[in-house]
């Protein structure tokens, strides 16, 4: 929770941690407010049972459904509660207030039994008056808690899991009987607008939401005092007022100025702090004080130039996220999330997208601070429900959002819708008519409404995919101040180049409207490498490569007055099937955050700072063959700024290479063990830049023979890819053909998953059961007759990884724009085969299928003794064989 003028001070209230406002006020310590943190000592009970389990919040409990069996994740109703002590001067002519910043979805309060009120709606926050249901002594407070689907509540359907809980900070508020409004849909009772903002004065207005909720008329003072980034008073604006005994809400409007305000922009996000006070009249004393940020700053929008910050260009460069994290799902501290702001800030994103709901308001805070610009959106995606329900639900949020959200001088728009046609066809179903044109475009307008009616000041825009024909049919795509473009070209379907084109045509027939470029981005899972990256290997590689051309567009097109990468970090999505099952891989850093090889390309592009990093830095380990004595090469990649780098190994310089498009890169000869690399570069400013890495490398020898005892080879069969094993902190080396001296299979082809769009995936998109090793278990070489190793005498142990990818498998429900959800995978090996090696019979009638089940991993591993070489056959009894992973390792 921000900006409400807190100074954190000892609990009054029994084990808890509290919050108070302290302020000197003709020497005298005065308490004003009261607000404490109640996130500690909650108990929590899902399901039917009657236990309950202490937890504290932030709380979800859905946090480790997705690595189980995310399609499953529970959504139903759960059960929270806490006992809260008060003492009778807490009590006397004060009002007392719950606070939740949000909680998925819908949320029932009952105080010390009695019915509270209800709260629809998982991304907001809001409020309860709690006074007249508590006492002194101790208070329980119960709130029952349900992320149950609800066809009058928006999300109905999405790219994302709708966690359950009370996954963000929850605060009990005790004012006096005078105070500020605490149940005005989040915010603080201050409402602060710049609408006329010059270099010479910087203009504002103060709206205050203030209560007398005592039997006597008042005479008090509001004060509102305006001070600077560096501490200092520039402005006061007061007025007396006169508060009737409980007259409810009194709206007070106040203008004021401050002589050349200083700026707040990205470069240098200057802001002010307003801090609001009503004062008793006689006495002078404070009665409340709430604190919020005002930072001076106006932009524009052209059509053709682009984005104008305080009369300035600037194009804006930056990512989407949504709020989870590895293993915590949802329920994620503020220091994490303030981490990922400044994450991204240092990489250089100037803009940020709270996709698709708005966050907690410690991101808010945070781009504040950091300077990054926000569209801040309500959760309206992918459809609507024709209902008055659900209208009204969509206006409430959006009420919410904007008037939590409104002081934030970050903030530059609202979002009011994400591919709100994509469901309008097909997809679910039948089409949906022109009632449902006429429908969504009736939301979409009022909704587009009640944004510039709550705030003229901002921006509107809605978030659209690129086949263009409901949006036009319904009008949708005419409504708001710009339209955000979701462009997948160069992944879904496309090439990376043709961004631009499908851009320039959502533009056109937008009216010609300004554009923003709202989502692109590419699979990648951390795990997989290619030597030779394609369209939906979900490499690393890949990813940056498109990257790298979808950057260059975005930039040279001054149309395009910004862009957001889809996604700043790896998400849980529970109907995926890609390389991470129930994760969205396009983040640019890992789901813990760990960055890709195109996180560090963008910041060798956007940081405004010398550069340099190694690509490979996310792998400690690495695998090749020898193909010269003692060393096998690998490609290594670096991303710079600098004009030149160069890189050693083990301290050998390999010499000084330009850096071309932020990067460049070496063939690197990597011995067996741990490896030094090293790189340098010298900025222009004569700063030397250095990165370094150290990988523990497999080297296989070129020839068999020399293999030793411990040594190791992996086989990804199936499967083009290099793959990072963290459980066995080893790689895969990806699939080949047999040749003499070496190792490699004899006969039979990849598993290839075909649909309409995407020509060519390399194995299943499906979930494999008792594995996290998906991908290895996922590809498969199909109709494979044998596999050869030329090793030495010796004894060696072989694993066979193997698993039933017979199913019809499905591709990733969410593919924009793909109308049909049945990949054609071709035909995988299911039937039953031997296996010998060397002649000996060591498997009879394998069916994995039998075994295990479809898409189950199946491992066994034999040990063999050879006089010469490994011969592998593979025995169809009927069919084709299908194997999936090889691991050959030298014993003795
Ligand atoms: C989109 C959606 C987003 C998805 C993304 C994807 O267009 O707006 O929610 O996650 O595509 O990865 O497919």
């Amino acid at each position: 929770m921000g900006y409400s003028g807190l100074i954190y001070g000892q609990s009054n209230f029994k084990g808890q941690h509290s919050t108070s406002v302290l302020t000197k006020e003709n020497n005298n310590l005065q308490i004003t407010r009261n607000q404490l943190l109640i996130n500690n000592n909650w108990e929590f009970n899902i399901g039917k049972g009657e236990s309950f389990t202490r937890i504290n919040l932030p709380h979800t409990w859905n946090s480790n459904d997705n690595s189980k069996d995310g399609k499953e994740y529970y959504r139903g109703v759960a059960k929270y509660k806490k006992d809260i002590e008060l003492n009778q001067d807490q009590l006397n002519n004060k009002k007392i207030f719950l606070y939740f910043e949000g909680v998925n979805q819908v949320a029932t309060l009952f105080v010390n039994g009695n019915s509270i009120g209800k709260h629809i709606g998982g991304y907001s926050t809001f409020a309860f008056d709690i006074s007249k249901s508590v006492k002194a002594g101790a208070n329980t407070i119960d709130l029952e808690v349900t992320n149950e689907s609800d066809d009058n509540i928006a999300p109905l359907s999405m790219d994302f899991t709708f966690y359950g809980g009370i996954y963000r900070d929850a605060f009990l508020i005790v004012t006096n009987s005078i105070h500020f409004d605490v149940l005005n849909n989040g915010s603080n009772g201050v409402l602060i607008s710049t609408p006329n903002v010059t270099e010479k004065m910087g203009g504002l207005n103060i709206r205050t939401r203030l209560l007398n909720e005592t039997n006597k008329n008042r005479k008090l003072i509001l004060v509102h005092r305006i001070i600077s980034s560096n501490g200092k008073l520039v402005e006061t604006i007061t007025k007396n007022v006169v508060l009737s005994a409980n007259s409810g809400v009194n709206e007070i409007s106040l203008a004021g100025k401050v002589n050349t305000p200083e700026l707040w922009s990205p470069d240098s996000p200057k802001m002010y702090t307003v801090v609001s006070e009503i004062k008793d009249l006689e006495t002078g004393s404070v009665v409340d004080q709430v604190v919020n940020p005002l930072g001076f700053r106006w932009f524009s929008m052209d059509p053709q130039r682009g984005f104008f910050l305080n009369g300035k260009h600037l194009k804006l460069t930056g990512v989407s996220k949504h709020q989870d994290f590895e293993g915590l799902g949802s329920a994620v501290s503020n220091e994490l999330l303030i981490k990922d702001l400044e994450m991204m800030k240092a990489m250089g994103a100037n803009c940020y997208r709270s996709s698709h709901y708005p966050q907690d308001p410690e991101v808010l805070n945070a781009c504040d601070r950091l300077g990054i610009l926000v569209l801040d959106e309500i959760p309206l995606v992918n459809s609507i429900t024709e209902s008055e329900a659900f209208s009204g639900n969509c206006h409430q949020v959006l009420t919410e959002m904007i008037t939590r959200d409104y002081n934030h001088p970050s903030i530059y728009s609202w979002g009011l819708s994400n591919e709100i046609c994509i469901l309008a066809k097909g997809r679910i179903g039948s089409e949906r008519g022109n009632d449902y044109d006429n429908y969504l475009k009736k939301i979409i307008s009022s909704l587009n409404a009640k944004a510039k009616s709550l705030d003229p000041f901002r921006f509107t825009t809605q978030s659209m995919h690129y086949k263009t024909d409901r949006y036009e049919s319904s009008g949708v795509n005419k409504i708001g101040d710009y339209i955000g473009a979701n462009l997948y070209l160069g992944w879904y379907f496309g090439v990376p180049d043709s961004l631009i084109v499908s851009a320039k045509k959502m533009q056109i027939l937008s009216g010609n409207k300004p554009l923003m470029i709202s989502e692109y981005g590419a699979g990648a899972d951390p795990r997989l490498r290619a030597d030779n990256p394609r369209r939906f290997d979900f490499s690393l590689e890949y990813q940056t490569q498109v990257h790298k051309a979808w950057l260059k567009s975005i930039l040279n097109n001054d149309f395009v007055a910004g862009s957001f990468v889809w996604n700043f970090a790896d998400f849980s999505s529970p109907y995926r099937g890609d390389t991470n099952p129930f994760i969205n891989n396009k983040g640019i850093v890992s789901y813990g955050r760990i960055p890709k090889d195109a996180f560090y390309f963008y910041e060798a592009v956007l940081a405004k700072k010398p550069v340099i990093n190694i690509g490979m830095k996310n792998w400690k380990y690495h695998s090749g063959i020898g193909n010269s004595p003692g060393s096998a090469s690998k490609k290594i990649v670096i991303y710079a700024n600098t004009d030149e780098a160069e890189l050693s190994i083990n301290g050998n310089s390999l010499g000084q290479k330009k850096v071309n498009d932020y990067s460049a890169e070496w063939d690197v000869p990597f011995r067996n063990g741990k490896n030094l690399i090293e790189v340098s570069g010298i900025a222009s400013n004569g700063e030397i830049v250095k990165d370094y890495h150290t990988i523990d490398f497999n080297l296989i020898p070129s020839d068999l023979h020399q293999m030793k005892t411990g040594d190791v080879i992996r086989v990804n069969a199936g499967s083009s890819l290099y793959f990072l094993d963290e459980e066995e902190k080893a790689v895969w080396m990806p699939d080949r053909e047999f040749t003499k001296g070496s190792y490699g299979f004899i006969g039979g082809k990849f598993l290839v998953n075909q649909n309409d769009r995407i020509e060519y995936r390399e194995g299943v998109a499906d979930n494999i059961k008792e594995t996290v090793k998906d991908p290895l278990f996922q590809t498969q070489r199909i109709g494979v007759k044998g596999f050869k190793a030329d090793v030495s005498s010796g004894q060696y142990e072989i694993t066979f990884c193997l698993a039933d990818l017979s199913i019809k498998s499905k591709s990733s429900v969410y593919e924009l724009g793909k109308e049909d959800d049945v990949n054609k995978a071709n035909v995988s090996g299911t039937t039953e085969f031997d296996i010998m090696i060397n002649g000996q019979n060591i498997a009879e009638n394998l069916n994995p299928k039998k075994i295990k089940g479809e898409l189950t991993a199946y491992e066994f591993s034999t040990i063999i003794y050879t006089e010469s070489g490994l011969n592998i056959d593979f025995i169809a009894k009927n069919g084709m064989v299908g194997i999936n992973g090889i691991k050959i390792r030298k014993i003795k």
